[in-house]
């Protein structure tokens, strides 16, 4: 539009007659709106983005639908493996993950990249002239934060030990008498060694090993994070009695775990894996250091809750700006039920250490809005929008997406002392609506848990779905006492399925996903599903199996379960999971997962070790297998003291 100067109208307005001075700003408030909305539609890495829409409530939801997830899967682009169920090799899972989220900012996460792209060697100088700095560092929040979350940390730690009913590590670290599971359990522990050494020669400070390459991968999971395999096999090393590699781990915690990072983490992946490995190994050695760790990650996690109903979003920024996401591929901005139904147990502990109820209050809020809102058929569906409360679609699993939200609710019952009757509450009516809508008989006789569609069934359990045996027998005794044989039942079924999906295999090992359709009975139909990544579950429910029933078959199929892994999985320099279990000559997907360390190798130690060692009556493993203790309110806060002094420590 050009202006022209008419006569008769003043220079002070610019020449405008007063009609055209209002389309004029009517013209410039447009677009001024239209700026503003535009900013919306920018990805979140655009720094204008974010200096005007900072604050995380300002962020709009993502828009998908559950089509648009299954769409990323049939691409090959897997969500984190962590969302049971659903993911690739999960070697694979964090480079694709990248392309799944909404795009990050220029992070830590985007120098790793180049990093992994031939930056090693500054990497490690980085690392090298970190280390010093590091602990320092953490001091530093961890001051900042006595004005925040963290008001007290004097959590009195030889009082913990004295509520302990036994001793952690039992007489002898839970040493079996007879020789062959001794020999068994010496077996696992040098797959341990072999595991660890390899890491540590090719891998060290990186968050897992690739065994092919002899190299370290980085991921873009735990938002600059490091270290993810020292973490998560601090309490493994611990329990095996590996002490010099123990030492070596704790001591690189100790200098060189920068918790000073910057980069977008998942909320869940950090409090499963770094919290929990942080916790435990705190627990069980007493060790002040880990405590100060774990409290200043603790309250980098507490922006995620600062949403409009305090339900987290799945990504988190851990530097200062704490904004969140949500994941890009989950249906329309929402939060994904096994991510944030899985941070009880960590929490409650987070607040026992440090004394402040806030990391409980945040969880509790998450438990009442779940407890509140209304249930298809009892059941919980896998997303929810963060932003209104209410369930996005109604896509229903115990296996991906849903999983672990179930094992928190009994778990948290246990860890209570048995005083949270609301979670035990919880827990028994979802596991009594999944029995009525998702469990199946195949017409080959095995019991399976089906995941549910809007009330169409889907006849595919997940490999991850396998837990849900060792999360039955765990709660078999506090359920209706007319209903324990038959949890027990029900548990022992489950587990027998899950065995059979690793029997019927040409490696011995279970594909990602197995099928009752179709005229297939606990086998992959899909090709996309025949990968083995070294998961724990079903060995998790053997060791769940073992310790509550005493029945030889769950060690036999625990060891069937070494040697598969030791046939097809151990390589030159390290383990790695395969492409395809049905394959007789196996493919590999260069990746030993931290999972492996923390899991699997530690039940199946379990599995060949004596009751004593890490008994169930003072222990709740949280879903990353990391041991957190009892909680026992009456004799933390009083005189205490039902320890047999009599013990090995
Ligand atoms: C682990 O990180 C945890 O068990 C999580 O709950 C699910 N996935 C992996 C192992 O498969």
């Amino acid at each position: 539009m050009v202006f022209r100067k008419l006569p008769g109208v003043s220079a002070s307005g610019m020449g405008l007659r007063l009609s055209q001075k209002f389309v004029f700003l009517l013209f410039l408030s447009g677009l001024v709106t239209l700026c503003f909305g535009a900013l919306f539609f920018l990805p979140d890495s655009v720094r204008l983005k974010r200096i005007f829409l900072s604050k995380t409530e300002s962020q709009p939801v993502t828009v998908g639908s559950e089509n648009d997830v299954r769409e990323h899967l049939k691409k090959g682009a897997k969500d984190p493996e962590h969302l049971r169920g659903i993911t690739s090799a999960k070697g694979e899972t964090s480079t694709k993950l990248k392309a799944l989220s909404r795009k990050p900012a220029v992070t830590n996460e985007a120098k790793t990249d180049k990093k992994d792209a031939g930056g090693e060697a500054l990497e490690d100088m980085t690392l090298s002239r970190s280390k010093t700095e590091s602990a320092s560092k953490d001091e530093k929040v961890t001051s900042s934060s006595n004005q925040g979350a963290n008001t007290d940390t004097s959590f009195d730690y030889n009082k913990f030990k004295k509520c302990l009913l036994k001793p952690p590590l039992g007489i002898e670290h839970g040493k079996p008498s007879d020789p062959q599971t001794l020999q068994r359990r010496e077996k696992v522990k040098e797959m341990m060694k072999f595991a660890w050494d390899n890491y540590k020669s090719f891998a060290w400070g990186k968050n897992e090993l690739r065994p092919l390459t002899r190299n370290g991968h980085i991921g873009n999971m735990f938002g600059g994070l490091r270290g993810a395999s020292i973490v998560d096999s601090l309490d493994t090393l611990y329990i095996m009695g590996l002490m010099d590699e123990y030492n070596d781990a704790k001591e690189w915690v100790e200098t060189s775990l920068d918790l000073n990072s910057n980069g977008e983490a998942s909320l869940f992946e950090v409090n499963i894996r770094y919290v929990g490995g942080l916790l435990s190994a705190y627990y069980l050695t007493g060790e002040e250091m880990f405590k100060r760790k774990v409290m200043v990650l603790g309250e980098k996690l507490l922006p995620a809750f600062n949403t409009p109903t305090g339900i987290p979003r799945g990504v988190i920024n851990l530097g200062s700006s704490g904004t969140s996401w949500s994941w890009g591929w989950a249906s329309a901005g929402s939060s994904i039920l096994a991510e944030f139904g899985t941070l009880h147990l960590e929490f409650v502990h987070l607040s026992e250490l440090s004394n402040n109820g806030i990391y409980t209050e945040k969880v509790m809020n998450i438990r009442k809005l779940l407890n509140k809102i209304e249930k298809p058929h009892g059941l919980y569906p896998n997303f929810l929008s963060p932003v209104s409360g209410n369930w996005v679609q109604h896509h229903v699993s115990i296996g991906g997406l849903g999983d672990s939200f179930y094992e928190y609710l009994i778990k948290s019952y246990l860890m209570s002392d048995k005083t949270d009757e609301e979670a035990k509450k919880m827990y028994y009516s979802a596991l009594e609506a999944i029995e009525a809508n998702l469990v199946q008989k195949s017409p080959g006789g095995l019991t399976y848990m089906a995941e549910w569609r809007g009330g169409i069934l889907d006849h595919k359990m997940g490999h991850l779905a396998c837990f849900s045996g060792g999360m039955v027998v765990i709660g078999a005794d506090d359920g209706a006492p007319e209903k324990r044989q038959h949890y027990l039942d029900l548990a022992a079924e489950i587990t027998h399925t899950c065995h059979e999906s690793y029997s019927r295999s040409a490696t011995k090992l279970g594909p990602e996903a197995f099928r009752f359709d179709g005229g297939a009975e606990a086998t992959a139909t899909r090709l996309s599903d025949r990968y083995y990544i070294l998961r724990p579950e079903v060995i998790e429910s053997y060791m769940y199996m073992w310790r509550l029933t005493h029945d030889p078959k769950y060690r036999e199929w625990g060891w069937e379960a070494v040697e598969a892994l030791e046939q097809h999985c151990r390589v030159e320099a390290g383990f790695s999971g395969i492409r395809d279990v049905y394959a007789q000559t196996v493919s590999h997907d260069n990746m030993q997962q931290s999972f492996f360390l923390s899991e699997t190798l530690k039940y199946l130690y379990l599995l060949f070790s004596d009751d004593d060692l890490l008994p169930l009556e003072d222990w709740v493993f949280n879903t990353e297998a990391h041991p957190l203790p009892v909680v026992r309110k009456s004799c933390l806060q009083g005189e205490g003291g039902t320890h047999d002094k009599t013990t090995s420590e």
